[in-house]
């Protein structure tokens, strides 16, 4: 439960910080998950680090593998974290800005749902690190991926149970628990 909280902590940090900074501060689009040089761009090593914490906040009984259950508790504590005016729902605005920091959802999105990485799938024009604008490209894919009844908000409900759609892609081998490795290579991929 320590662990769990500290996670919820740590990821709404940046969020946290872009309220009490300045408004220029914030529209200048940093603070996406991860971008810990702050630089509005998420680079291959720094998105592995922010993948292997995710994975290690949310590995509650810490045997390395993610269960069903453990990245259900975790998401429904993510929502709470993405729903930052506590009205129960999150919106994609609210989505996306906690991925991706402040920036706006104007960017056009498209795709569909892959087992290609996800760093890999953001990185849309292959330079190995991800903007600002592709990071707000995947995020809003994955929040109308998500958005079941397509109303335009995503309930706690409706994020966790996303996780049926994802989960067989991170687990390749279908044995129902996810190892570092598999983790490791549904979010990021090679690249370096
Ligand atoms: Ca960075
Ligand atoms: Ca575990
Ligand atoms: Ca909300
Ligand atoms: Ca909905």
């Amino acid at each position: 439960m320590k662990k769990f909280l500290s996670f919820g902590l740590s990821f709404s940090l940046c969020l946290f910080l872009v309220g009490v900074l300045n408004a220029a501060a914030a529209e200048s689009g940093s603070c996406m998950q991860g971008d810990s040089d702050n630089n509005g761009a998420l680079s291959c090593s720094e998105a592995k680090n922010m993948a292997s914490e995710r994975f290690t906040a949310m590995d509650t009984n810490r045997d390395n593998r993610l269960s069903m259950d453990e990245m259900e508790t975790g998401m429904t504590g993510i929502h709470k974290a993405m729903d930052t005016n506590r009205d129960g729902t999150v919106k994609v605005q609210e989505y996306v800005s906690y991925w991706c920091g402040s920036a706006k959802t104007t960017e056009k999105a498209s795709g569909r749902r892959n087992s290609q990485p996800q760093f890999r799938k953001m990185d849309t024009n292959g330079n190995g690190t991800v903007s600002t604008g592709e990071c707000v490209a995947l995020w809003t894919v994955r929040f109308r991926e998500a958005d079941d009844n397509r109303d335009g908000s995503l309930t706690s409900r409706e994020y966790v149970q996303s996780l049926i759609f994802w989960f067989a892609d991170m687990d390749p081998n279908r044995d129902s628990s996810i190892t570092v490795r598999e983790w490791n290579n549904y979010w990021i991929g090679k690249c370096r």
